[in-house]
């Protein structure tokens, strides 16, 4: 959780017609601007140097940075999302990434995965199962970062949610904060576990960044048992986006 960089991507005026598993209306493109403003200055305040891309009008999800590619400091890797209005984001994001990393590695084969579905802890990258990773997606994504030398295990990810990460963050090196139905299939025994409560799901896609807790600003109880746990918590407005089904971690690709 600790960084130096992030990469983020303006939000198309198409961002509207995000894709989304339930619809309760559309977000205003106003509205997730401004939270993708607020968020390009919090990571600012982090300590973290921010390269902000260009709005891409053809790819609605495109501010979702982190589904498309995986980052690293020893070098990225370039996925193939399972939604199939979001596999060209790859093309899009590439040129950024070869100009930035020295090495870049594609995922072999046809798999599918989505960065959503991954959770970098010290000791290994967890890749969930989902609607968008499947197996073939996720063993490739495990040869390409066995060549990063970073260790990794293939997760399941809860029925109906749509990213492993949708349901939990990294609070510190040892502690995840999870959702009880994801901790409940027991993944992360080997942590340290603090559970969202009940109601506040969606705020189980926090994000740590340097010293700083990052949390959805519409969940009052989550914020305040972090603040009780010693973390220093920054609330963030994030109802726009999470009409489309996304949180805080989507927003960048960070290392
Ligand atoms: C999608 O369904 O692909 C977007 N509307 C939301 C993506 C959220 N990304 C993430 O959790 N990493």
């Amino acid at each position: 959780y600790n960084f130096n960089n992030i990469i983020v991507r303006t939000p198309s005026t198409t961002v509207v017609n995000g894709l989304r598993a339930d619809d309760r209306g559309n977000p205003t493109y106003e509205g997730v601007k401004a939270e993708h403003d607020t968020y390009i200055a919090a990571m600012k305040d982090a300590g973290v140097k921010v390269t902000v891309l260009p709005a891409l009008e053809a790819f609605p999800d495109s501010i979702f940075v982190e589904d498309p590619a995986l980052v690293f400091t020893e070098g990225a890797i370039l996925l193939r999302p399972g939604a199939a209005t979001r596999v060209k984001e790859t093309i899009e994001i590439e040129p950024t990434l070869r100009a930035m990393f020295e090495t870049v590695l594609d995922l072999p084969g046809t798999g599918l995965a989505d960065g959503g579905d991954v959770l970098t802890t010290r000791e290994s990258v967890m890749i969930g199962l989902s609607a968008r990773t499947d197996k073939v997606g996720a063993e490739a994504l495990q040869a390409c970062l066995d060549k990063l030398g970073r260790k990794s295990e293939i997760v399941a990810t809860p029925e109906g949610v749509l990213h492993f990460k949708t349901d939990c963050s990294l609070l510190d090196e040892e502690t995840v904060l999870s959702t009880a139905r994801l901790a409940k299939s027991g993944v992360f025994d080997r942590f340290k576990q603090v559970i969202i409560p009940e109601g506040e799901e969606p705020a189980a896609n926090a994000l740590r960044v340097n010293d700083v807790v990052m949390v959805g600003s519409d969940f009052p109880r989550t914020i305040e048992m972090l603040d009780k746990l010693g973390y220093k918590v920054v609330p963030m407005k994030t109802t726009e986006i999470g009409k489309i089904d996304a949180g805080l971690s989507c927003m960048s690709l960070r290392w």
